[in-house]
C-alpha cells in the first residue's frame, strides 16, 4: 500500500544534540513522503495515551519524565511499506542491540536515550497519528518529480 503511513517522532534527546535534520534526510532520502511535522513539548495525557501498553513496566516513569524532558519533533511519513521499513531504519529498541547503519545504532547507547520513536505496526501508526494529529494539519500532497518510489 503506498498510501501506508507511519508516525515518526524525534525524542527530547535528539532534539537537544541537534539530530533531527539527519533523522528527516534519512526518510527523505529512502523515498518516503513527508506529510505531516510539528514541534512541540509534549503532555502527561498524550504520553500516557501514547505508551499505554507500557504503563505497567518498571520504566514507566522515568520514560514519560525523558518524553517530557524537551520537545520533540513529531511526524507522519507514507510510502510503501513505510511501517516496517522505518522499524527498520530506526533499529532495535535497545541501541547496545542496534545495527550500524540504523538510527539507533549511529546515534545512540542506551535504551533510555534511544533519539527516535517509528509505530510498531500499521494499526498502532493509526491510533498514534490519530493521537498526535489532526486530520486538518496532515497534507496530502502530488509529487511531480521523478522520485525512488515512483513506478
Ligand atoms: O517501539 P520501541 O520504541 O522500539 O520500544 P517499546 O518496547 O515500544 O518501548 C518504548 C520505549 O520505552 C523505548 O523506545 C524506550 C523505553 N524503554 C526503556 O526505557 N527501557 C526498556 N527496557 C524498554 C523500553
Ligand atoms: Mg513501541
Amino acid at each position: 500500500d503506498v498510501r501506508e503511513r507511519t508516525l515518526i517522532a524525534v525524542k527530547p534527546d535528539g532534539v537537544q544534540r541537534r539530530l533531527v535534520g539527519q533523522i528527516i534526510q534519512r526518510f527523505e532520502q529512502r523515498g518516503f513522503k513527508l506529510v505531516g511535522l510539528k514541534m512541540l513539548q509534549a503532555s502527561q495525557d498524550v504520553l500516557s495515551e501514547h505508551y499505554c501498553g507500557l504503563r505497567t513496566k518498571p520504566f514507566y516513569n522515568s520514560l514519560l519524565r525523558y518524553m517530557t524532558s524537551g520537545p520533540v519533533v513529531v511526524m507522519v511519513w507514507e510510502g510503501h511499506n513505510v511501517v516496517q521499513t522505518s522499524r527498520t531504519m530506526v533499529g532495535h529498541t535497545n541501541p547496545a542491540e542496534a545495527m550500524a547503519g540504523t538510527v539507533r545504532g549511529d546515534f545512540s547507547m542506551h535504551v533510555s536515550r534511544n533519539v527516535v520513536h517509528a509505530s510498531d505496526s500499521v494499526e498502532g501508526a493509526q491510533k498514534e497519528i490519530q493521537l498526535w494529529f489532526q486530520a486538518k494539519d496532515l497534507v496530502d500532497w502530488d509529487c511531480w518529480v521523478q522520485t525512488s518510489t515512483s513506478e
